[in-house]
């Protein structure tokens, strides 16, 4: 089974792992994201099967153009994997900048929200597949999840929401929930911190991109009477923390 997957936030992470994993089973993929040399290095990487789309996904008319121009053998989109977003810091919610606030909920939520509408008709048109990347903070809160917790619980909730309003069309809906991975993700979210990154991982044995894509392959890929409604997945070294009691 192959068909094009349009991918959004293909220049790291798991996009650029999962753009690897679909095109070595012969799917056609769409990338996305902002850095075009990075989605030009794939494209000499994966050949004919990759299509790079440069844009911003906080940016509708971007997103009009970018798809408005593909050309004709990726026009029919089957799959559209909503992975591009970011986490800024860990601060409590008192010390953190409000443009961080408004960062995260314009790329995690605005913009997973407007491509999602754009393709929409053609992915009901085609019986496709819409695949969210929320998150384990979807559901489990820790201290410095804040607004980045709350972009995630909204992308679990919105595709449970999806997948109801799209009942009888044969439209399949995920959402997948990673934990802690080894990615540029942490790099951004620690504002380029290194040490903190390395300190994070430390030990850890992380989930790793490919764990994440070859989880999403196989969700792509189940007979399409199957529905994986929603999947959360962690390393075996991360678990839950138990409540806190403040006391005066
Ligand atoms: C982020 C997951 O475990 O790094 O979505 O907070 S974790």
């Amino acid at each position: 089974m192959t068909g094009t997957i349009m991918i959004t936030g293909t220049t790291s992470g798991f996009g650029e792992a999962m753009a690897r994993r679909f095109v070595r089973d012969g799917w056609r993929v769409i990338g996305t994201g902002r850095r075009a040399e990075r989605l030009q290095h794939l494209k000499e990487e994966l050949g004919e099967l990759f299509h790079a789309a440069a844009f911003d996904i906080t940016d509708p008319a971007a997103i009009d153009a970018a798809i408005g121009a593909l050309p004709d053998e990726f026009r029919a989109i089957d799959v559209l994997v909503n992975n591009a977003g970011l986490a800024l810091g860990t601060k409590p919610a008192p010390d953190v900048a409000l443009d961080d606030w408004s960062t995260m909920i314009a790329t995690n939520v605005t913009g997973l929200v407007t491509i999602t509408h754009r393709l929409l008709p053609m992915l009901i048109e085609r019986r496709g597949m819409i695949v969210n990347l929320a998150s384990i903070a979807s559901t489990w809160p820790y201290p410095g999840g804040n607004v980045y917790a709350g972009t995630k619980a909204f992308v679990k909730q919105f595709s449970l929401g999806l997948r109801t309003d799209l009942h009888g069309k044969g439209v399949r809906v995920t959402s997948i929930e990673p934990g802690l991975c080894e990615s540029e993700f942490t790099l951004v979210r620690t504002g380029g911190d290194k040490a903190a990154y390395d300190a994070l991982y430390k030990g850890a044995h992380a989930l790793k991109p490919e764990d994440i894509a070859d989880t999403i392959f196989w969700v792509a890929t189940q007979p399409p009477h199957v529905n994986i409604n929603s999947l959360e997945i962690m390393p075996v070294s991360q678990s839950w923390a138990g409540m806190r009691v403040h006391r005066e």
